[in-house]
């Protein structure tokens, strides 16, 4: 029965379809489905299906900003179920995928996730530049520094927020996040940042474990 309705949720949303979607992943929570099962084998394993055959020119823009939003649509319901949130807010973080760049579904999903493990979060968006990761942060006294490419044009922006970072002698001061698809650990090695995590659930006990190894020295 699980495996039926969360194969349905991936045909929705690779069809782009909302509504369906919604109320699909609602009657898989009413069965009892653990969450992470909806979200990692219907909803994330129809967007990889939908990239897959965008890559093949299978299907274009349109049909994968459907598909975007039909994810969207299932995440909204999956949200309240994923996140339990902390009594105590263990730091902060500003999060945004970076210039160039416009998919936003990974970095909502590091969004709730840190949410989720306690982080006060500051939702840069997308096309996010040098200058408002860096003066937010500095503004709002963040603890991570947490950044998203899905674009391989895109991922030397991070470099770009590092080395901005060293010019003006902030460095030190924050805890550097990369992630999104393209990004591997090598890569965050490269532009000397601190953390690379593969996926949103790691990138929030990261942070949250590496802030509280920053306030314990
Ligand atoms: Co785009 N797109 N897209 N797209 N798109 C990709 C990324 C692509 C790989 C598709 C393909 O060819 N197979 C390809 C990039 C190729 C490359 O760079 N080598 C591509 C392209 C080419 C483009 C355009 C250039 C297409 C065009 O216009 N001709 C264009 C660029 C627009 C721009 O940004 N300037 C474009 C546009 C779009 C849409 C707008 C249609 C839509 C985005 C909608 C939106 O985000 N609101 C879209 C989509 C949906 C995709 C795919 C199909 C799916 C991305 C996604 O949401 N995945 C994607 C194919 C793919 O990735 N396989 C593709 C689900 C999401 C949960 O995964 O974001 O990887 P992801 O996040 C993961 C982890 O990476 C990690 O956590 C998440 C899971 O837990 N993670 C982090 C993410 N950020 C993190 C940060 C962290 C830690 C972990 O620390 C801070």
């Amino acid at each position: 029965m699980a495996a039926a309705i969360i194969e349905e949720i991936s045909d929705y949303l690779q069809k782009g379809r909302a509504k369906n979607v919604k109320k699909l992943v609602e009657e898989a929570l009413e069965q009892g489905i653990n969450p992470k099962e909806i979200l990692n084998e219907g909803l994330l394993a129809g967007m990889m299906i939908v990239g897959e055959k965008f890559k093949n020119n299978e299907v274009f823009v349109p049909e994968v900003l459907v598909a975007a939003r039909a994810m969207t649509a299932g995440i909204t319901i999956l949200e309240p179920k994923l996140i339990e949130v902390g009594n105590e807010p263990v730091g902060k973080a500003v999060v945004g995928t970076v210039k160039g760049d416009l998919h936003d579904i990974g970095k909502n999903l590091v969004v709730m996730m840190m949410k989720g493990a306690g982080l006060e979060i500051i939702d840069l968006g997308v096309d996010v530049d040098a200058d408002t990761f860096i003066n937010k942060a500095e503004e709002v006294g963040a603890d991570v520094i947490g950044m998203s490419a899905l674009l391989t044009t895109t991922m030397p922006n991070m470099q770009t927020v590092v080395d901005a970072l060293k010019e003006r002698g902030l460095r030190d001061k924050y805890i550097v996040m990369v992630g999104g698809a393209p990004v591997n650990q090598t890569f965050a090695d490269q532009i000397g940042a601190d953390y690379y995590t593969a996926d949103a659930t790691s990138a929030a006990e990261t942070a949250k474990a590496a802030i509280l190894e920053r306030k314990a020295k």
